[in-house]
C-alpha cells in the first residue's frame, strides 16, 4: 500500500516542494520531542549556537544528530520516512544523508537566508530530498519556511553562506562554478513564493535544489522547532567538489563513490 498520495508526489516533482499533513504519528513526535529537548540541554558534537541578532531568543542548530542520539537514529531508520522517500524519489534504495535541527525560540529575529541545499552537500545526483518536520504550530509569524516553486529545475547552484555567526562557524570556501544567491528578500515581488502553515506532525518535503528560506520567530510565546531529515536515492554518489560543508564530508569516500557506508547508511531497500 502506498504511504504517500499521488498528488503530493506530482507536486514534489513539478514544484520541488509539497506538504504532507499529519505525516508523523504522536508516538514519533513524542520520541522527537524528548530527543530535541535533550539536545538543547546537552547538545551533540556538531552543534552551532547561532548568535541571536536581536539579543533575544535563541537559535539552536545541530546536525548529524542521529550518530550520537539513539532516539534520532531510531526515527531516521525506523519511522515511515525512508519508505516515503523511496516512493517520492522512485528509488530502489534509500540512504540517510544526515539530519539537522533548527530551533528558533520566541523572539529570535534571525532569518534563515534564501539558499538551496545541494551546493552545501558533498554528493551529486537528482534523487535527494529533505523532510522538515514541525514540532510546533508554524506560521509566518514564527518562521514558517518559504519556497520558490520550480526553482529545483533552474539548474542554478548558489554559493553556500553561513546562516549566522557563532563559535566555530566559518565562512564557506568559494566554488567558481557556483553563483552568488540573488537578493530575493529585497525583490520578493519578482518571485513566486509559497508557504504553508503547519501543525505539529505536518511535514514540508522538498528537493535539494529548491530555493527556500524562513523569517525569524517574531512570536512572543510560540517556539519554532523544525527537525529535517535528508535522504538520497539510487543515482546519488559522493562528490568531492570545493565549497561544501566540511562537517558533512566523509574521509572514507572518494569522488564518485556510492554513499553506502556506516556514515550514509542504507535505510531502505525495495
Ligand atoms: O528551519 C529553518 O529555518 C531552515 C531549514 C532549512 O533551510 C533546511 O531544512 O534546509
Amino acid at each position: 500500500m502506498s504511504l504517500i498520495n499521488r498528488e503530493v508526489i506530482q507536486q514534489y516533482n513539478d514544484d520541488g516542494v509539497a506538504v504532507i499533513r499529519g505525516c508523523i504519528s504522536d508516538h514519533w513526535l513524542g520520541v522527537l520531542n524528548e530527543a530535541i529537548e535533550h539536545d538543547i540541554r546537552d547538545p551533540g558534537p556538531f552543534v552551532h549556537a547561532y548568535q541571536s541578532e536581536s539579543g533575544k531568543g535563541r537559535f539552536h542548530g545541530n546536525l548529524r544528530l542521529w550518530e550520537t542520539e539513539m532516539r534520532f537514529q531510531d526515527f531516521c531508520f525506523n519511522s515511515p520516512l525512508p519508505e516515503m522517500a523511496a516512493e517520492i524519489l522512485a528509488s530502489e534504495k534509500i540512504n540517510l544523508l544526515y539530519d539537522q535541527l533548527f530551533v528558533k525560540e520566541p523572539e529570535t529575529s534571525n532569518r534563515t537566508r534564501w539558499h538551496n541545499d545541494q551546493p552545501y552537500w558533498a554528493m551529486r545526483g537528482w534523487q535527494v530530498l529533505s523532510f522538515w518536520i514541525a514540532l510546533d504550530p508554524v506560521d509566518k509569524r514564527n518562521g514558517a519556511l518559504e519556497f520558490i516553486p520550480g526553482s529545483h529545475r533552474w539548474g542554478r547552484w548558489f554559493q553556500p553562506e553561513i546562516f549566522g555567526k557563532g563559535p566555530g562557524i566559518e565562512q564557506y570556501e568559494r566554488n567558481p562554478d557556483y553563483e552568488p544567491v540573488p537578493d530575493i528578500e529585497s525583490a520578493r515581488e519578482h518571485y513566486e513564493i509559497v508557504s504553508w502553515d503547519l501543525s505539529p506532525g505536518d511535514v514540508y518535503v522538498f528537493h535539494a535544489l529548491t530555493v527556500h528560506g524562513a523569517g525569524g520567530n517574531c512570536s512572543g510565546d510560540v517556539r519554532r522547532r523544525g527537525y529535517a531529515v535528508r535522504y538520497t536515492g539510487d543515482d546519488v554518489v559522493y562528490d568531492a567538489r570545493p565549497g561544501t560543508n566540511k562537517g558533512l564530508r566523509s574521509d572514507d569516500h572518494a569522488d564518485g563513490d556510492p554513499l553506502d557506508s556506516p556514515r550514509y547508511p542504507v535505510v531502505w531497500t525495495s
